[in-house]
């Protein structure tokens, strides 16, 4: 594996000579934010971010994410402008030479939460999910944006949207993916970047919008839509792992050993409910998952890719982008090498 770690590019408050020092730090996981969704990335800005994080002793792991325009996911005749778009945006990546893109097809919001600031018994805050507060939620008001989001609309928007998901039900936006996927793989082969798409976080539908990329099942149905190693899965135990019916190192362990594992994204969390859960600290007593049996899973296939710790806590009174501070994630990342190192060493007695 080849841990990686999100930065949020030159406005993130973690500069890329703190995130180096993380020890077993190799990629960096990132994104360009100023162009919006939608338009093609052009080669010398790609260059460019390339550029900057090599010169800090470390190469991009994953594009995360280059998102999906909302037109593609609803089925609007607009729809083919925005993936020629896209199409430009994986070849000009393949020429850069990055290995991997992770995006997601969630209608409207990306991950959800119910707050971001809950204060666990050892003093340090995390971000929560409580289904009885979403469902009271008002999504159309616009307040609902996360801070770590790659899009957000302005209330205009979220009405004409909300208006168009009415006539997409979950069968299709299947649909819509399907189609997306067929014209997008291809341009991923020749361009030798591999997708890999993040499922739901929640894995449920939220707020009367269809989400499917949600449990083993899901996935099958994905990764058959398009067979090829190009067409393959962010596994995240976050967000799948927030289903209990989910048994996250079994699904693991199944697509990874059918070669459609792109990029993992490893955190834990507590069930609290259901429907409800608590980002927790990475290690496995502190929450529901076991991530050392996830370290397995992913030796059983001998993953060689990227993988990396996900939301963090904010801890040491440390402030800034809720998920996404210094250091619980660089406490999750050096977790994650010695459960690996242990894994990997064992194996070899
Ligand atoms: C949350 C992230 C997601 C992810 C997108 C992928 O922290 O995992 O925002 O980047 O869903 O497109």
């Amino acid at each position: 594996m080849e841990m990686s770690f999100r930065w949020y590019g030159k406005s993130d408050s973690i500069p890329l000579e703190y995130i180096r020092q993380i020890p077993g730090m190799k990629g960096i996981v990132t994104a360009i934010y100023d162009i919006p969704v939608g338009e093609a990335w052009p080669l010398e800005k790609i260059m460019e971010l390339k550029k900057t994080v090599e010169e800090h002793g470390m190469r991009i792991s994953v594009i995360e994410s280059v998102p999906v325009h909302e037109d593609i996911k609803i089925g609007l005749p607009t729809r083919d402008k925005y993936i020629e778009n896209y199409k430009t945006t994986i070849r000009n990546l393949g020429k850069a030479g990055i290995p991997v893109v992770c995006y997601n097809f969630m209608p409207v919001f990306d991950w959800t939460r119910s707050q971001l600031d809950y204060q666990l018994p050892d003093g340090s805050t995390a971000l929560i999910y409580e289904e009885e507060i979403v469902q009271k939620m008002d999504p159309l008001t616009g307040e609902i944006s996360l801070p770590g989001w790659d899009t957000s609309y302005k209330k205009e928007e979220l009405h004409e949207l909300f208006d168009h998901y009415k006539n997409v039900d979950e069968e299709k936006l299947w649909e819509n993916l399907e189609y997306f996927l067929n014209e997008i793989i291809p341009v991923a082969e020749e361009a030798d970047v591999k997708m890999a798409i993040h499922p739901d976080d929640p894995p449920w539908g939220i707020f009367g919008l269809p989400r499917i990329i949600t449990n083993k099942e899901s996935l099958e149905r994905f990764i058959s839509i398009y067979d090829s190693p190009y067409n393959g899965l962010t596994m995240c135990s976050g967000s799948l792992g927030a289903d209990p019916d989910n048994d996250f190192p079994e699904m693991l362990r199944y697509f990874g050993k059918k070669g459609r594992v792109n990029f993992v994204h490893a955190r834990n969390i507590k069930h609290t409910g259901p429907k409800s859960f608590q980002e927790s600290a990475h290690v496995s007593e502190y929450g529901s998952l076991d991530m050392y049996e996830i370290i397995r899973a992913m030796k059983d296939f001998d993953y060689t890719g990227p993988i990396r710790p996900d939301h963090g806590r904010m801890i040491w009174g440390e402030t800034g982008k809720p998920g996404y501070g210094l250091y619980d994630r660089a406490l999750g990342a050096t977790y994650l090498i010695g459960l690996w190192e242990a894994e990997v060493k064992n194996r070899q007695r």
